[in-house]
């Protein structure tokens, strides 16, 4: 069979695309597993940002694929439904399937008969996918593949449930990277890859999604299969390494012996970018950093969510964060881990939440300044209301959702209010702390990457402060004005597809985001 696969073009603030443009794990990982008969071409529109419409044209006709499947996060939805609409104007009769994350915690939100979608993929996908495929092939009937919603008529029918894939036994076979047909993939400059280690994670963050996605638990894949999927990343040109693990620093001694083989194997010569959890990197930070460093490790994503107990506890995120001794919690583990991290010469993306349902300016301006005295690289965000986390069913019960146009899902769009203060104070705040903290990260990016820092430095600034004009610099106009500037700036960048929707309202999600309240996989959310 000839299949499409396509991850969307969107990207968001933190990520401009003239700086990082990582490939989508899922669909290698989707292309590895699928029967090697099959004619596979991967396309990433991240990498054709600015003419989406003619590349997906583009392969279209020269593929003439009979199924497209798109990967899909929720802030992507209204993307990938025009993407559709404009595929199935070509080629009326090809099927489509849908997976990710929207389409598993919001399956609801696919099913209108006009969106054009066959098929809906929840939960890991790989093993579904592949027999989703046998199905089509007449091998399997389509109700005995879990995992799967499929369309007959007018008709959805809901397949139980996949359970999660126990990884170490091999199930899921690598990667298969060859598929990719679209190039550009970088990181400041340098070809950049993804690469899986493990699967999953057993705390329960209230914004997070990945509870709902696939129940607590946390699968590993073998050392051997990751040295061999990084070699294979590397073979094709890649030199710096994002590991998309939900979190590696659940099992610490074994993040330690995958440094160790790194080393030993000599794929050190890459850069590593991770992300983690404050309290075992505080904990263990003394053996395991030094190790991070000599394997290349250069960026730590470090879930620090806020700084203040109140708001950690709102986002169930206290335990992770803690400082213990002797078992007893003695504070918050994020200043040590920031510490330890900084001592052997790693740099720090920090990761936080601000905008909870009862901060005040004081208590947002306390976690700014927390990221301006201790952070590398600020990845602040705002709490986001995706489809079915705990995080969303509490702004939603306190009425504090005030933005229900999903396209706007991305993180650093303030979507919620507080209790004490506007959507747009929120995040007036931190977009006009964060631009000046990633400004001072530009000198450690010129001594690392110098070529392409002289070539793009302007291009650089002139990202992170758009809005900005000699007038505000000079403070003649409000703060305010430069900001109103940016929102539409970045309003406008949001049309990535020059094609119609075929339904008009985005948001036919139910307030919850329930979809339609089954879950994803078997094992369900066990509440602590
Ligand atoms: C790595 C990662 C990133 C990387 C992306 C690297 C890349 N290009 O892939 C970076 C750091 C850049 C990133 C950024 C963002 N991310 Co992110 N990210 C993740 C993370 C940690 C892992 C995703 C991953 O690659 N997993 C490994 C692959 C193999 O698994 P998978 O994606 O789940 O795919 C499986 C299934 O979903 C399914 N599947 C997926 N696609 C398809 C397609 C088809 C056709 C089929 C059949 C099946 C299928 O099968 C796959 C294989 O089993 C997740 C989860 C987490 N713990 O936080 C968040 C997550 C996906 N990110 C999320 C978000 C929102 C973002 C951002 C908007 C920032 C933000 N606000 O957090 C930005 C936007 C990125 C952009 N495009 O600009 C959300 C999505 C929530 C939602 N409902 O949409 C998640 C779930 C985190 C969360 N907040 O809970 N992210
Ligand atoms: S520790 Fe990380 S991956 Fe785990 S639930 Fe919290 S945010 Fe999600």
């Amino acid at each position: 069979m000839r299949i499409l696969l396509l991850s969307m073009p969107d990207s968001f603030e933190h990520t401009p695309v003239l700086t990082v443009r990582m490939p989508n794990g899922a669909l290698a990982s989707l292309a590895g597993n699928a029967d090697p008969h099959h004619r596979i071409a991967i396309a990433d529109l991240v990498l054709a940002q600015s003419s989406v419409r003619a590349t997906v044209e583009r392969l279209v006709h020269e593929l003439q694929p009979e199924l497209v499947g798109l990967s899909v996060m929720t802030f992507q939805r209204g993307t990938a439904r025009r993407i559709i609409s404009f595929i199935r104007s070509l080629l009326p009769g090809v099927r489509i399937v849908v997976g990710g994350y929207d389409p598993s915690l919001a399956p609801a939100a696919w099913t209108h008969p006009d969106l054009g979608v066959d098929f809906v993929v929840r939960g890991e996908g790989d093993l579904t996918f592949r027999d989703l495929l046998r199905a089509l092939e007449g091998r399997l009937p389509l109700s005995e593949v879990p995992g799967l919603w499929h369309r007959d008529g007018s008709t959805v029918h809901h397949n139980a449930p996949r359970p999660v894939a126990s990884i170490e036994s091999g199930t899921v076979r690598p990667p298969n990277r060859a598929a990719r047909v679209l190039s550009g993939y970088t990181m400041l400059g340098r070809p950049i890859d993804v690469v899986e280690t493990s699967r999953g994670c057993t705390f329960d963050c209230s914004f997070c999604s990945i509870i709902e996605m696939r129940g607590r638990n946390f699968h590993r894949f073998s050392i051997a299969r990751v040295l061999d999927d990084i070699a294979d990343a590397r073979a094709r040109g890649a030199r710096a390494i994002f590991f998309v693990d939900d979190n590696i620093t659940i099992d610490v001694p074994r993040f330690e012996a995958l440094c160790r083989a790194i080393i030993d194997a000599g794929l050190n010569d890459i850069d590593y970018i991770v992300q983690g959890m404050t309290a075992p990197i505080a904990a263990h930070g003394a053996t395991l950093a030094p190790l991070m460093k000599k394997a290349g490790f250069r960026y730590v994503f470090l879930g620090i969510e806020n700084v203040i107990d109140d708001d950690l506890a709102f986002l169930q995120a206290r335990e992770k964060n803690s400082r213990r001794e002797g078992g007893r919690r003695t504070g918050n583990a994020t200043a040590d881990a920031i510490e330890v991290l900084h001592r052997h010469g790693l740099l720090v993306v920090g990761g936080l939440i601000v905008g909870n349902p009862d901060d005040t300016a004081d208590a947002i301006e306390t976690n700014l300044a927390f990221a301006r005295k201790y952070v590398d690289w600020p990845y602040i965000q705002h709490p986001t209301p995706y489809p079915g986390t705990p995080m969303t069913r509490a702004f939603v019960e306190r009425g504090l959702v005030v933005n229900s146009r999903v396209e706007e899902y991305d993180g650093t769009t303030a979507v919620t209010r507080s209790a004490h203060l506007k959507a747009d104070d929120i995040e007036f705040m931190r977009w006009k702390a964060e631009r000046w903290m990633k400004l001072r990260h530009l000198p450690s990016a010129l001594r690392h990457d110098p070529v392409f820092v002289l070539r793009h430095g302007r291009r650089m600034l002139a990202h992170t402060f758009r809005g900005t004009t000699w007038r505000s610099a000079l403070g003649l106009e409000s703060a305010r004005s430069a900001f109103h500037r940016y929102r539409a700036i970045r309003s406008r960048e949001r049309d990535y597809m020059d094609w119609p929707d075929s339904l008009p309202d985005l948001s036919i999600l139910d307030a919850s985001g329930e979809g339609e309240g089954e879950p994803v996989v078997v094992q369900r959310r066990a509440r602590r």
